[in-house]
């Protein structure tokens, strides 16, 4: 198995995390952006989208990073990762859904403009941003994972961005519920961190 990675990235720590809560070896490829490996003719091939992650699973190619999750719990995760039922496995992709839409626009947009240097709609992230950080808070107040009674793919999906916020310029400290999910997440056995996400909490 083959991960094509970007280090800072938050979507491609997603896949690094369910690998290692999955406890799958893996060659790890770092897209040299130096030299815009991600949009070089060789890598298009692989992702047209010029992006990481993608997975390469003995040939079966997947880009995505939700829906990287999605392949990686059903295939090698078992009931905890792919539930069976079908309610939990709509309010998991649900949370897939946020994050694609609401936490790439919202506190990743932030982090890319903040650290990164990236021109962004300021306001349009910012709205986007407390919004939905206030609705994972408020969901969290009574819940110790976000679907169900034990850690999925939504709470991984979800993971980076929280956990980096604070290089968005974010206060976590006004979201208290998130920030006590954010303990338990790391508390998860063979949790893995990535540069940024202990500085300055
Ligand atoms: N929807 C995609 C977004 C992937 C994405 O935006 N990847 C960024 C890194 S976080 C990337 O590859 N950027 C390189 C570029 O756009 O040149 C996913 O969730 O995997």
């Amino acid at each position: 198995m083959i991960l094509y990675n970007i280090p800072p990235s938050g979507n491609c720590h997603k896949i690094r995390l369910m690998l290692s809560f999955l406890k799958i070896k893996y060659e790890n490829h770092d897209l040299n952006l130096a030299v815009s490996e991600q949009t070089s003719n060789e890598y298009l091939k692989i992702n047209q989208f010029g992006q990481a992650p993608v997975l390469d699973d003995n040939g079966t190619v997947i880009r995505d990073s939700q829906a990287i999750l999605v392949y990686l719990a059903k295939k090698y995760g078992g009931e905890q990762w792919w539930p069976d039922d079908s309610y939990l496995l709509a309010q998991i992709m649900s949370w897939l859904s946020t994050t694609a839409n609401e936490i790439q626009n919202g506190p990743a947009r932030l982090r890319l403009h903040y650290k990164f240097g990236t021109e962004i709609d300021f306001k349009h992230a910012t709205d986007t941003s407390n919004k939905v950080l206030d609705i994972i808070n408020i969901h969290l107040s009574d819940k110790l994972w976000l679907v169900g009674s034990e850690a999925t793919i939504a709470d991984i999906a979800l993971y980076p961005y929280l956990a980096l916020a604070h290089e968005a310029h974010i206060d976590m400290t006004l979201y208290k519920h998130i920030q006590a999910w954010r303990i338990r997440f790391e508390s998860l056995p063979k949790y893995l961190a990535m540069p940024g996400i202990f500085n300055n909490q």
